[in-house]
Order: C-alpha cells, then sequence, then structure tokens
C-alpha cells in the first residue's frame, strides 16, 4: 500500500547512489538493546493518509481531533504562508480506535509532579532507603560518606556524579550529625544544580515550514510513542503537524504511527514496508513545504545495533533531507529508555557520532529503577534534555523540570 498524495518523483537515483557511496558504519558496541518492544501494534483501520488539521489551538484537555480516516483525498496544495483552512474541524471516531488507546486518552486525574514522583518512585525508594539506612543517628565520617557514594553509583548516577555530590555534602556537613532527611535535600540540591543546564524545552521555529524534526533511537526506547505524545503537545498549541513512518522495516511500526495519527489529527506519510526510507523522508518534507505544515515529526528504524545497514540508513535519510532544506533535521531527538541505566550512554556516543543528536528525550522514567542515570547524562555529556516520559499514554511526557525530577529522584515533597 502506498500512501502518497502526491506524484512527484522519489529522489531515489540520488538515494541510492548515496547508498554506493556511502561509508561502512562503525561497528556498533554490542550492548543489549531492548529486545522486541511490546509495541500496540493493533488493527488499524486503513488506509489513514490524512488531510491536515485545521490549524487553530485545540483546547486541553480534548485530544485534537483526528481526520477522517477515509481513502486520501487529493493534496490540498496551499503556499506556505497560506495553510489550508479546513471549516469542519474533523471529529474524533473513537469506535474505530482500539479499546485499550482510547481508555489511554482519558486525561490523568493526578497531577504531573505525583506522577512524576510515583514513576520514579523505584529509583527513589532504592535511595532513600539507602540514605536512610546510613545516615540514621550517626555522623557523617569517611565511611558513611564512602557508603554514600557507592549507593549513589549502584543508583545509576554514574562515580563523577557520585564522588561530586558527596564531596559538596562533605564540604558543609563533615563531622557533624545529619538525618537522612538533610542528606536528601543536600543531595536533591545538588542533582538540580547539574541537570539545572541541560532542562531545555524544544523550542520550534516558527518561520520555518516545517520545522523538521527527526527522531532517533534503539528500538524499543520509544522513539514511535514519543512522537505520538509530542504531536499532541503541539496540536494542543494550534501547530499543524505532519508524521513521516521513516521506520519502513517493520509494517508494524507503520501502523503504529498510523494510530498515532489519527488520535492526534494528523496526517501521516507512510510507504510500504522495506520502501526507502530517505526517498520517504525526502517526499514527506517537500509534502510538509508544500502544504505549509509547522512541524515534521520523522520516525525511523531503531534496529540500529546489530543491523549496521540501519546506521546507513539514517545518515542517508539526513543527507537526503538536506536536499530540501540544507538546515534541516532542525532537531534531532534521540530517545533513550531509562530503564537501560548506563546502556543509554553508549547509545548517546553512536548515535551523536552518527546524526549529530541536537537533543534528549528520556523515556520510561515511570517505572525504572535507574532514573538516575539522567543525572549523570546530564554530566557527561551536557546534552539538552528537552523531555521526559513517564508512561505510555498521550499525557505522559513533559518537559524536563531539573528541580521537580531531583525532588522526585529523592523522595522529596515539590515544595
Ligand atoms: N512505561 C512507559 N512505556 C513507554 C514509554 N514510552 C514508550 N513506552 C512503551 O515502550 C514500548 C516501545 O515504544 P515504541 O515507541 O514502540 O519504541 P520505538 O523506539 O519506536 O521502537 P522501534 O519502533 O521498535 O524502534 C511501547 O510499548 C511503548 O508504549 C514511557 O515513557 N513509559
Ligand atoms: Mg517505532
Amino acid at each position: 500500500m502506498i500512501l502518497r498524495w502526491f506524484g512527484r518523483k522519489k529522489p531515489e537515483e540520488e538515494a541510492r547512489k548515496d547508498e554506493t557511496t556511502a561509508p561502512l558504519p562503525e561497528p556498533v558496541p554490542a550492548e543489549p538493546a531492548p529486545t522486541e518492544p511490546p509495541t500496540q501494534e493493533a488493527p488499524v483501520p486503513e488506509p489513514v493518509a490524512q488531510e491536515p488539521p485545521a490549524p487553530e489551538p485545540l483546547p486541553e484537555p480534548e485530544l485534537p481531533p483526528p481526520p477522517a480516516v477515509e481513502t486520501p483525498p487529493p493534496p490540498p496544495v496551499a503556499p506556505p504562508s497560506e495553510p489550508e483552512e479546513r471549516e469542519d474541524a474533523p471529529e474524533i471516531v473513537r469506535d474505530d480506535l482500539p479499546a485499550a488507546l482510547t481508555a489511554e486518552e482519558e486525561k490523568p486525574k493526578k497531577g504531573w509532579f505525583a506522577r512524576l514522583k510515583d514513576g520514579l518512585s523505584k529509583s527513589s525508594s532504592k535511595l532513600t532507603e539507602g540514605i536512610s539506612g546510613i545516615f540514621t543517628k550517626r555522623k557523617l565520617d569517611d565511611e558513611a560518606l564512602e557508603e554514600l557514594e557507592e549507593l549513589l553509583i549502584t543508583a545509576d548516577l554514574g562515580p563523577t556524579t557520585a564522588a561530586k555530590v558527596t564531596a559538596e555534602l562533605a564540604r558543609t556537613r563533615f563531622g557533624k550529625e545529619v538525618s537522612p532527611e538533610e542528606v536528601k535535600a543536600t543531595l536533591a540540591a545538588e542533582v538540580a544544580k547539574i541537570v539545572g543546564p541541560v532542562a531545555k524545552p524544544l523550542v520550534i521555529d516558527a518561520t520555518l515550514k516545517p520545522h523538521v524534526i527527526l527522531v532517533v533511537g534503539v528500538n524499543g526506547t520509544g522513539k514511535t510513542t514519543t512522537i505520538g505524545k509530542l504531536a499532541r503537545q503541539f496540536r494542543a498549541e494550534g501547530k499543524t503537524v505532519m508524521l513521516a513512518a521513516g521506520d519502513t522495516f517493520r509494517a508494524a511500526a507503520v501502523s503504529q504511527l498510523k494510530i498515532w495519527g489519527e488520535r492526534t489529527g494528523c496526517p501521516v506519510i507512510a510507504r510500504d514496508t522495506g520502501a526507502d526510507a530517505a526517498g520517504l523522508a525526502f517526499d514527506a518534507l517537500e509534502e510538509a513545504r508544500r502544504q505549509g505544515v509547522d512541524i515534521l515529526l520523522i520516525d525511523t528504524a531503531g534496529r540500529l545495533q546489530n543491523k549496521a545497514g540501519l546506521m546507513d540508513e539514517l545518515r542517508k535519510i539526513v543527507r537526503v533531507i538536506k536536499k530540501v532544506d540544507e538546515s534541516a533535521p532542525h532537531t534531532t531527538l534521540l530517545t533513550l529508555d531509562a530503564t537501560t541505566g548506563q546502556n543509554a550512554h553508549n547509545q548517546v556516543e553512536v548515535f551523536r557520532d552518527m546524526v549529530n543528536v541536537s537533543g534528549l528525550i528520556l523515556t520510561k522514567l515511570d517505572g525504572s529503577a535507574r532514573g538516575g542515570v539522567l543525572v549523570s547524562l546530564a554530566e557527561r555529556f551536557k546534552l539538552p534534555v528537552h523531555a521526559i516520559g513517564i508512561g505510555e499514554g498521550v499525557y505522559d511526557l513533559r518537559p524536563f523540570d531539573a528541580d521537580q525530577f531531583a525532588k522526585s529522584l529523592m523522595g522529596l515533597p515539590s515544595q
């Protein structure tokens, strides 16, 4: 099935040429990538090529309505400055959606901080129990400091951070009796200082039509889900969004993105499994330009660690979209699964060298006992952390807030 709304020739010749001249990728560290993710691969009504969404801001907490899911209409051609107006804001046809997804769309009742704290509870309980064990009725001596440093390392904060944080505690409290609460508060303040500089919201350049966001990462780290969550946020801000199913490796990956397209009211550009991903990205960018779409989110395949060819494919996507817009991709997001702990460090190294990663999104902070890895990543790579994921639902992605994170990690209240 080919879901193209437009009849231009794709740059396959160029792409093929690129392929033959592309340097072989470096061997990728054989770290255990998360195996097959339990993706939400429910059957989708197809085809799902869609009209571009109406550009008006969408009220929260309502999901932006999806467009009609009937036969692909002819592409509305509008100059970039004047995106096509639609009178009829399409409505969600909830009966068309798998039950599990419909249920998820309920806006969470708990506030974000409470959910972040719940999400990080596995990480924080390990730390807080450890801190209580070390510091109950005890002076801050060398032995206690050593135990604390060890605890922080096992909680994935990394040796550099652990040493730095304990040194700071020693500087102010050495030889004094300190309560676990004091230790937690000091640690939270130190952690906030380390992660503060990387807590940067993802800024969209409104003058770019589209602002191209390429989403990369090892398989199962949450690329497609994060794209869906971001799409919802952008739509709620009144932006027009297009999704490109650049993971042509698996049929299920395409259907998964189409579901997110329906849920968030975004057109999805997709092709058959096995199609050239770079060609698809090229077409999607041209189409997004033609329609004056604000943001183009490009999904990519993730099985890169054991398939060097896919790494090469990623570089090819970047080269080919630059033929349309030299400045694209404007953002290259790397998704990292917080449950993988220190493996995330290898992944940053590999992808950063490969595609010039501009920012990180840490996913699965819920249910991870290794949330501390965010601190060591911040310390080591200094790459912006734009957002964090704390669940599979459409609302479970938020801009990364250093102070909230640090307090949640130490099990402290928000105030
Ligand atoms: N608990 C939790 N699950 C998440 C989060 N983000 C994604 N997931 C789940 O992780 C699984 C993998 O997510 P995907 O978005 O399919 O990951 P991907 O990187 O696109 O994977 P590939 O397409 O195989 O490369 C899915 O079951 C998601 O629902 C999160 O923040 N928290
Ligand atoms: Mg995916």
